[in-house]
């Protein structure tokens, strides 16, 4: 059955309801609701930007879900409305990932300040990373003050989820610091803060270590950048410090509106999004078109045999296309 349209009142009134509603039209893998959902976000785009956008990644078990539960109550318990999305693309089913987060973030789920969404499914038309841009923007319509969006450590879904927000966190674990423990090369490049979670009990000496070599090892990195990523310590489940990493962000946020940078990265992401969607449908197209389709899979045959290369391929597709 298709979702029904919410409308952008009942959206902008803050309606949790309407705001699910929204989000399950731009996940809808139905193309007719595709113009619906378009509709939407454009009415709605007057009421957007207002947000903080904050990522938050970190391997499987480091405490993402438990750190959004307590940083999103102490969001709360500072006057702010909080949303929660997730970007999980290990996720096979539809919010595969959400059974736990719901249980996880129990207290918060419960507080009508906050709005939670599940990871939408991988098939979802698109990706999951376009709907999650989406979704944002209709969360700030809400008028949620704080955009969460949690994200596993794995992979591609770090750098896309860098390129939608406008703080991106590390979340650690008190390690001996002998390797650059979880570090790829490249994510010290998208940081704005690493915090190390479960500084407490046992751990809290060596969290402190942690920090210290952290600490040490960014100093070498993106001298050049106004900013300097900061590295905390909290406990998510002991509810310690997280005012020490909402106030670093603060001043983050403060720093980069003062500079103009907050608009210029999201100005940046802006254009690197509008390029993927002409991509994306570009590819989509190409590949619709009957001619593209009957070649195709000779083409891609001989490609997988060595017979043909994917550059010359490329080129026959293209050429059917573009006369
Ligand atoms: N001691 C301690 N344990 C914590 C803390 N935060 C989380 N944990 C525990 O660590 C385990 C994993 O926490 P989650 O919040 O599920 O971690 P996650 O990063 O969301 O895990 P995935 O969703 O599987 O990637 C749970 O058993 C938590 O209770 C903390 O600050 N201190
Ligand atoms: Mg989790």
């Amino acid at each position: 059955m298709a979702p029904t349209g919410p409308s952008l009142e009942a959206l902008t009134s803050g309606n949790r309801r309407a705001l699910a509603k929204s989000i399950t039209l731009v996940e809808s893998k139905r193309p007719q609701d595709r113009e619906a959902a378009t509709a939407l976000i454009e009415s709605a785009l007057p009421h957007t930007g207002r947000s903080l956008r904050i990522g938050i990644s970190g391997v499987p078990g480091v405490g993402k879900s438990t750190f959004i539960e307590s940083f999103g109550l102490h969001l709360i318990s500072e006057g702010k409305r909080v949303a929660v999305l997730a970007v999980d693309p290990s996720s096979p089913v539809a919010g595969g990932s959400i059974l736990g987060d719901k249980t996880r973030m129990a207290q918060l789920s419960r507080a009508e300040e906050a709005f939670i969404r599940p990871s939408p499914s991988a098939g979802v038309m698109g990706g999951i990373a376009q709907r999650t841009r989406e979704a944002i923007l209709l969360c700030e319509a809400a008028g949620y003050d704080v955009i969460l969006i949690e994200t596993v450590g794995v992979g591609q879904s770090e750098v896309e989820v860098h390129g939608m927000v406008d703080f991106f966190m590390l979340l650690m674990v008190p390690n001996a610091g002998d390797d650059l423990q979880g570090i790829k090369r490249g994510i010290t490049e998208l940081v704005d803060g690493v915090v190390i979670n479960k500084a407490d009990g046992e751990s809290l000496g060596l969290a402190m270590q942690t920090k210290q070599f952290y600490q040490s090892a960014f100093s070498i990195f993106r001298t050049q950048d106004a900013w300097k990523p900061q590295i905390m310590t909290c406990s998510a489940l002991k509810r310690e410090n997280l005012d020490d990493v909402w106030n670093m962000i603060c001043e983050f946020e403060a720093q980069a509106k003062e500079l103009g940078s907050l608009e210029q990265r999201r100005a940046k992401q802006n254009i690197v999004w509008l390029k993927k969607l002409i991509s994306t449908e570009l590819e989509a197209r190409i590949l619709a078109s009957d001619e593209v389709k009957q070649s195709y899979p000779e083409l891609e045959a001989q490609v997988a045999a060595g017979e043909l290369t994917p550059f010359s391929a490329a080129s026959q597709i293209l050429g059917m296309v573009f006369k």
